[in-house]
């Protein structure tokens, strides 16, 4: 058996985390063979809560599971963590404006940026869920530069390439695993642009495959709105897809993705027209714990003009928030 790794998980008491700990506790993130110390993270008020979960943990008697770690201190649940998962963040309360939205949460994820510095294993893979989720990253790392690398730090949009994929192979009467080359570029939020020019269904090309109005006026805009419509049906916002897809995201950054495109809020670097400076969904290929950007995809004119928006977009949020940046 190989030595136990640190994993933390933050906003540990809530939805996305009761189905999360679970799966990455059964070894689904980083492989059977691989025990685990759980730290998990929550704020004082929810500390009640979370020991219910502990105590759910316990009872699995998962056997990769060698402590669970429960804290209100971010230093402490971050000491030592290889892997860790920022999942809790502020919610939009009544009346709250966007910009207040992304102060409240600069102020955390500044506060776990320092925190993962200050405690974290120096080579530390981060991932944020917790929305707005690209410039939490951006926020996190950037309080982080004076120990770690922006590379370190991730925002997630497997959901949404999940999501997009789903439809794509239903609409081709495919499966899944028949979908390569798909990108959602940019933003998680609702000028994300999921891409079909490059996707290929079993080997061949997707944009011969659909209609081009079922892909302009059905495809994106139901991967756009999918998190809205999941709320309207359920009640609560996405929750065990949410978990599914941050499983997915480490799992292919930590033990490779086998040669497929996955979609990752990376550091952008000046590729495909996005300067430094923010967190944008690009095609990436994992390998040896490690990602790289696919590089040199043609853009057509529609798809520079949704790149260019969602960049918009980001570039907005940042300026909001640019003087917690660290
Ligand atoms: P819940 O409200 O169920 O749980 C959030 C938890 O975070 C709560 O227990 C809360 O106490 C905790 N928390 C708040 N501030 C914290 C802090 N400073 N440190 C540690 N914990 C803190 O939300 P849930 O449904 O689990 O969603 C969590 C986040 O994921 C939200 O921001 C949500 O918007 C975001 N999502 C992101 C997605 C993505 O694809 N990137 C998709 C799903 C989800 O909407």
């Amino acid at each position: 058996m190989k030595p136990p790794v640190h994993v933390a998980v933050t906003g540990a008491a809530g939805q996305i985390a009761y189905s999360l700990i679970f799966r990455i506790a059964a070894g689904e993130m980083l492989g059977k063979d691989q025990p685990l110390i759980l730290h998990l993270l929550d704020i004082p008020e929810a500390i009640d809560k979370l020991a219910g979960t502990v105590m759910e943990v316990q009872d699995c008697a998962f056997p990769l599971v060698r402590e669970v770690l429960p804290t209100a201190e971010p230093e402490a649940a971050f000491a030592g963590c290889r892997y860790a998962l920022l999942v809790g963040a502020r919610p939009r309360g009544p009346g709250m404006e966007r910009k207040d939205l992304l102060e409240a949460n600069a102020r955390i994820f500044s506060a776990q940026g320092k925190a993962l510095a200050a405690a974290a294993d120096p080579g530390v893979k981060v991932l944020v869920v917790g929305n707005p989720a690209n410039t939490n990253a951006l926020i996190a790392r950037e309080n982080a530069k004076a120990k770690l690398d922006p590379r370190q730090f991730t925002a997630m949009l497997r959901l949404d390439h999940n999501r997009a994929i789903g439809q794509l192979a239903a609409k081709c009467g495919a499966q899944v695993s028949d979908v390569e080359k798909f990108v959602v570029w940019g933003n998680h939020s609702s000028t994300q642009y999921p891409d079909l020019s490059h996707a290929t269904v079993k080997g061949r090309p997707a944009a011969g495959l659909v209609e081009r109005e079922w892909y302009e006026k059905t495809f994106i805009p139901t991967v756009q709105q999918r998190g809205a419509a999941i709320i309207k049906a359920r009640g609560a916002s996405s929750a065990a897809s949410a978990a599914a897809a941050a499983i997915d995201h480490l799992h292919d950054w930590a033990l490779g993705s086998d040669g497929r495109w996955v979609s990752m809020g990376v550091a952008s670097d000046g590729g495909y027209g996005i300067k430094p400076g923010v967190v944008f969904g690009c095609p990436c290929v994992c390998k040896g714990g490690d990602y790289q950007i696919v590089r040199d995809l043609p853009l057509d004119a529609f798809s520079r003009q949704r790149l260019s928006a969602t960049d918009t977009e980001l570039r907005e949020e940042r300026a909001a928030i640019e003087s917690l940046l660290g």
